[in-house]
């Protein structure tokens, strides 16, 4: 069963290779409707072409977001032309008949591989173009859709060979096209949103050890503006990852520095100035702070690059640089100076696993002093708990098992991955120790709630005066009876941290 274009609604984004199709549809007397940007396309060929408003009466409005949603059009694609019900409401409705709809859809994948802003990638989600290809494809029977600039060719053929009358066969195979388009577009959407466009991949020199083969997939230029340094490698990347995570836990309001060492932070402080919190973080522990990788929220400036300078690092990580201050740290040649953009990362995290992958959300649960419950006779007092805030904050981001050891804004020492949580508590406070902190009056932070009360002895026997903990193991009350006689204030949180 053949029908015969006698109305089309063009509305495509590129307008390459439209020509000869208005061309030949202006010729074969069918009457065109366009949208903005493609009517004056037409236009500008001399050929004569209706505004979709003088369908549906409404100018194109909020910024282009609505401009075909409209019964005028939709209706006018999806009555059915052999049904007397449909035929006299869209009579009465002065609904026009629209046999070809042409689209071509806003470019979301590639507007997300130019690395645009996540505003700019939002407003290219296409809702009347992808409405349109829906609507023209279900209404198959009386309408033909074009979905894709791939089908102009194509579509001439179609259009020279039967004079303007395309059969069902070829229609119904043009929807079944059209639902392939707006199926893969969606699903370019789908990934966007869980994180997984993997849209760029870079070679990388070697992979986590020289002798093992990487590639990166991801768009590095699309969150950095790389100021200077050699190439990142596949450990410089985890590490950066690593930093990032930690860093936005911080608000710019309060500058804060940290220096990571293989994905956990080997010192991270707050402070009134840059240059101080970046002293504080540094101070934690220096040694192993030669050749991390260092992060700030704030612009670093010339006094806190005169410092920066003296330190062997990988890669620095800024949301900006003053003039200065980048022109000394650029003196060394390999070092990495990477400006963040304001831009955000997505929210789930994927692991390979045997022959599958693991996906989940990223640990986005901070809590703050609101969420502590405190289960012991005493309560920390408000010091106490700024710097159980702040040592829970950099608990989430330390591999597991953990204790971090702060005092006020400073990490003074942390137990990282170990396979128990009181060797992690030792080898925070012989750390501490190694590096001239005194832990009278610290607090400690664990990333997993204690299953008997050595940890809390240990800590009491150390110096520290507050805990944090997500509680919830049933010797809790062991832990909390310890800290009663020995006047150490707990609270909890209810949430638990593991990093693997
Ligand atoms: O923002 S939209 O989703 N809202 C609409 O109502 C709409 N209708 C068509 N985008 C819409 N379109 C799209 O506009 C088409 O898919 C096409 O990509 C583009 C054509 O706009 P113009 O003709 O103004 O260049």
């Amino acid at each position: 069963m053949s029908m015969k274009i006698s109305a089309a609604l063009l509305s495509v984004y590129y307008k390459d290779g439209l020509e000869p199709i208005v061309r030949l549809l202006h010729q074969q007397g069918v009457t065109l409707y366009s949208t903005g940007g493609t009517q004056t396309f037409i236009e500008q060929l001399g050929i004569p072409v209706i505004p979709v408003e003088s369908l549906t009466g409404y100018p194109s409005i909020f910024g282009g977001r609505v401009k075909t949603l409209h019964p005028a059009v939709f209706g006018g694609i999806l009555y059915r032309r052999d049904n007397e019900g449909d035929v006299a409401q869209a009579k009465e409705h002065n609904i026009p008949a629209i046999d070809l709809t042409v689209v071509d859809l806003y470019p979301f994948e590639e507007t997300v591989a130019s690395g645009a802003s996540a505003e700019d990638i939002i407003e290219k989600i296409d809702i009347g173009g992808i409405s349109l290809i829906r609507a023209g494809a279900k209404n198959f029977q009386d309408a033909l859709i074009v979905s894709s600039r791939t089908q102009y060719a194509d579509l001439l053929q179609v259009l020279t060979e039967t004079d303007g009358q395309p059969d069902l066969e070829t229609r119904r195979r043009y929807a079944m096209e059209a639902f392939a388009t707006t199926s893969h577009y969606d699903t370019a959407i789908h990934q966007y949103f869980a994180g997984e466009t993997a849209q760029k991949k870079s070679e990388l020199r070697y992979g986590e050890n020289p002798h093992q083969k990487a590639t990166f997939h991801g768009d590095l230029d699309a969150i950095f503006d790389k100021l200077h340094g050699k190439e990142l490698s596949f450990n410089n990347l985890v590490d950066v990852d690593a930093c990032v995570g930690l860093i936005d836990e911080f608000t710019p309001d309060v500058p804060t520095y940290a220096i990571i060492k293989h994905t956990n932070a080997c010192g991270i402080a707050s402070a009134a100035t840059p240059a101080e919190a970046y002293a504080k973080a540094l101070a934690c522990d220096p040694i192993s702070a030669f050749g991390g990788v260092v992060i700030t929220n704030v612009p670093v400036d010339l006094a806190t690059a005169e410092e920066l300078n003296k330190l062997f690092m990988e890669i620095l990580i800024a949301p900006d640089y003053a003039p200065e201050a980048l022109d000394l740290l650029k003196s060394k040649k390999n070092r990495i100076l990477l400006k963040r953009k304001p831009v955000e990362l997505p929210t789930t995290l994927v692991k390979t696993i045997l022959n599958g992958v693991l996906e989940q959300d990223k640990d986005s649960v901070t809590e703050t002093a609101d969420q502590f419950t405190t289960v012991t006779d005493k309560a920390p007092t408000d010091s106490e708990v700024r710097a159980l805030e702040f040592a829970l904050k950099v608990c989430k981001h330390t591999k597991s098992n953990t204790i971090i050891l702060a005092k006020e804004d400073v990490l003074l020492a942390s137990g990282v991955g170990q396979t128990s949580r009181v060797d992690a508590l030792k080898q925070a406070i012989e750390k501490a120790h190694a590096f001239g902190f005194s832990l009278d009056g610290a607090v400690m932070a664990s990333d997993a709630f204690f299953p008997f009360p050595d940890c809390v002895e240990i800590a009491g026997q150390a110096g520290i005066t507050a805990v944090v903990q997500p509680g919830g193991s049933i010797r809790d009350k062991d832990s909390i009876e310890y800290c009663n006689q020995h006047g150490i204030a707990m609270v909890t949180t209810g949430v638990r941290h593991f990093k693997h």
